[in-house]
């Protein structure tokens, strides 16, 4: 089922069958494959993290159409700044490349931008456009396209048992009141409840590992890995993979599907 997936070349098929009832909340992406679909080009790696851009673009509204209320896109990890200076540089102007051209399809497509991540580790100049794009959108209440910059799910966990320490220490949290609760509070997909965990995890690019992405939020997430290089990545690439989770019996550790 759905081979096309694992073919080198997305194959445009028009329309697969989705049940718009079980339509994923939350989305999750790790977009890999930037650097491979360049390289195959004999383009500048720099060629595919432009085109990767544009891909972002025609996803979150395919996502957004298709009913998707989270989409998460990790654009930039707390290892990405060992690629060479001059890549991390133009990574860094991406986020103002996409506010420049993008804020208004957002607008018109009720999408509100939001981000997780040591944020302020960035350039000041990729902060402003990250807090241009939220504050611009902040009255959209469509879907929420959370983009993942500078962001690690240990050093996410390490801060966030910094946080209930914290709290335990001041006295206002008892160590038997902890539970899975206080521990999605403390994560950065707190401001996404109620869909802070993924239903969903794709990853392009044919590597299947999770690269310290949201390592506690995809306890119980369906995880779909395609070959298909991000750049090559379309809305019906995106509906394949929707069609594959709605193929699967999700159980949460019981005997039947809960929903
Ligand atoms: C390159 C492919 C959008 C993966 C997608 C700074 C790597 C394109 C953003 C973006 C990146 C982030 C925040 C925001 C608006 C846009 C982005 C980075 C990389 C890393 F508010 N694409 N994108 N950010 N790539």
């Amino acid at each position: 089922m759905f081979a096309f997936l694992n073919k080198k070349d997305p194959v445009e098929t028009t329309e697969l069958k989705l049940d718009p009832k079980r339509i994923p909340a939350h989305v999750a992406i790790i977009m890999d494959g930037n650097g491979r679909w360049a390289k195959a080009r004999h383009l500048p790696r720099v060629a595919g993290h432009k085109e990767g851009m544009n891909t972002v673009k025609k996803v979150t509204i395919a996502a957004s159409n298709l009913g998707v209320k989270v989409l998460t896109l990790y654009a930039f990890s707390t290892e990405n700044w060992k690629r060479p200076t001059d890549e991390v540089n133009y990574l860094m102007q991406l986020p103002v490349n996409f506010f420049e051209t993008f804020v208004p399809d957002l607008i018109k497509n009720n999408v509100r931008v939001s981000v997780m991540g040591y944020t302020d580790k960035l350039p000041a100049s990729t902060q402003k456009a990250v807090k241009d794009a939220i504050a611009d959108t902040k009255d959209c209440d469509g879907m929420v396209l959370n983009f993942a910059l500078n962001y690690g799910s240990r050093a996410e966990m390490v801060t966030g048992i910094q946080k209930i320490a914290r709290q335990v220490a001041a006295g206002e949290l008892a160590v038997d009141e902890i539970d899975d609760q206080t521990v999605d509070e403390a994560l950065m997909t707190a401001p996404l409840a109620p869909y802070h965990d993924p239903d969903l995890l794709i990853r392009t690019s044919g590597e299947e590992r999770l690269s310290n992405f949201l390592l506690w939020q995809i306890a119980y997430s369906e995880l779909e890995f395609t070959d298909v290089k991000w750049p090559d990545f379309t809305a019906t690439t995106l509906q394949a993979c929707i069609a594959a989770f709605q193929s699967r019996d999700r159980r949460f550790g019981g005997l039947s599907a809960k929903k």
